[in-house]
């Protein structure tokens, strides 16, 4: 049994130790947070006695294997550093650093330390995500040419994540990190971005509406479209819509979990609705479904000694993408990936 501690006990945090429950040969021993209402809260709904509100100490004095970070972004360097310095296995919440600078350097840490590193990049192990991805990568509709990853909503995320509406950046930053990576996982690496943003909601600071172009590895091509100003019925938060092109035939998820594959041989729709499971809700069972997924696997790549499919090394691509959208936007150009 993997002995876990977890730092960061806020809003996204309660999935996490509800995912850290159903998993198999590992369990969350020791929390931390800064904030002691929140650290009580967790330890009191999740029955978890050792508490901190200092990272370095729960370190120091519990026998630990990982450390699961939840905290927002400014703390992920220093804690993952923290972490690695410990030899500790690590799996940190996205995005996982505010600078390409930053995420290589932890990346460099806890690979030093011989450790397992895992962003918590959990879109593209949702599972009627994971059902495109595997149909794709299974030759479904053969080699892929183009693919439309889409995610637009009205819903109000502001209301449980408040640094979203005053933080300088928001949808590429929060939401487009997820939709570019399961672009990669559909597609490939890209190399080349050009990207659009717009501030539709006047409330806000960040940007809340981007379109961005990818050329990928190969030459295919992928659209990545992502707002939270679209108002529609039916409302399809936190749903990503995909339309993939291949040679021998065309895959679509398409609003309510439905995952079409047509071919010469003809069209099958499958209903790929996510478990709805007992402390999860709706709409966010399929986002909670995804982060026992993940952390799963996570404990199995560790045991195994393998790398995580979305490892660090592996989001450092991801996370080019979001610099490089952000770059393409500001100066007006499409961006080569390397010059981040
Ligand atoms: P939050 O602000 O609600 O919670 C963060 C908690 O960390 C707070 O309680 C804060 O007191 C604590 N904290 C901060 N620094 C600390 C430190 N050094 N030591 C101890 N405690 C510290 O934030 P949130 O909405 O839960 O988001 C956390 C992370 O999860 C973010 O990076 C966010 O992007 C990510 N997130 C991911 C998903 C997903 O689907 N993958 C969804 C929502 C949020
Ligand atoms: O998944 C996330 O990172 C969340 C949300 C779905 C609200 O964008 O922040």
């Amino acid at each position: 049994m993997l002995r876990g501690g977890l730092i960061g006990c806020g809003f996204f945090a309660m999935n996490q130790l509800h995912g850290w429950r159903e998993a198999s040969r590992a369990r969350i021993v020791a929390i931390c947070d800064r904030d002691p209402a929140r650290l009580a809260e967790a330890g009191d709904t999740f029955g978890i006695a050792a508490r901190y509100d200092d990272a370095a100490r729960m370190l120091a004095e519990e026998d630990l294997d990982f450390v699961d970070i939840a905290t927002t972004v400014g703390s992920h360097r220093a804690l993952v550093e923290l972490a690695a310095d410990r030899g500790l296995h690590v799996i940190c919440q996205k995005p996982l650093a505010s600078s390409m600078d930053d995420a290589r350097a932890m990346v460099a840490a806890v690979a030093a330390a011989g450790r397992t590193f895992m962003v918590h990049e959990n879109f593209r192990w949702q599972s009627p995500i994971r059902a495109a991805i595997e149909a794709v990568r299974g030759g479904a509709i053969g080699t892929p040419f183009f693919a439309r990853a889409s995610f637009r909503s009205g819903y109000d995320v502001f209301s449980g994540q408040p640094y979203l509406a005053t933080d300088e950046r928001f949808i590429v930053q929060d939401l487009g990190i997820h939709v570019l990576d399961i672009a990669r996982a559909l597609m490939g690496d890209a190399v080349r971005i050009t990207a659009t943003m717009q501030r539709v909601n006047p409330a806000i600071r960040g940007e809340d509406v981007a379109t961005m172009l990818l050329v990928h590895d190969g030459g295919a091509t992928s659209v990545v479209d992502c707002s939270y100003a679209t108002r529609r019925q039916p409302e399809t938060f936190p749903e990503t819509l995909l339309e993939v092109d291949g040679e021998a035939g065309t895959l679509r998820l398409d609003a309510g979990y439905r995952l079409t594959v047509q071919t010469a041989e003809g069209s099958e729709t499958r209903d790929v609705t996510p478990r709805l499971a007992d402390w999860a809700e709706r709409p966010w069972f399929n986002i909670q479904e995804s982060v026992a997924s993940i952390q799963q696997h996570f404990v199995d790549c560790i045991e195994a000694g393998r790398a995580p499919e979305t490892s660090g090394a592996d989001n450092l691509s991801t996370l080019a993408l979001v610099e490089a959208a952000y770059l393409s936007a500001a100066e007006g150009r499409s961006v080569d990936v390397s010059e981040v």
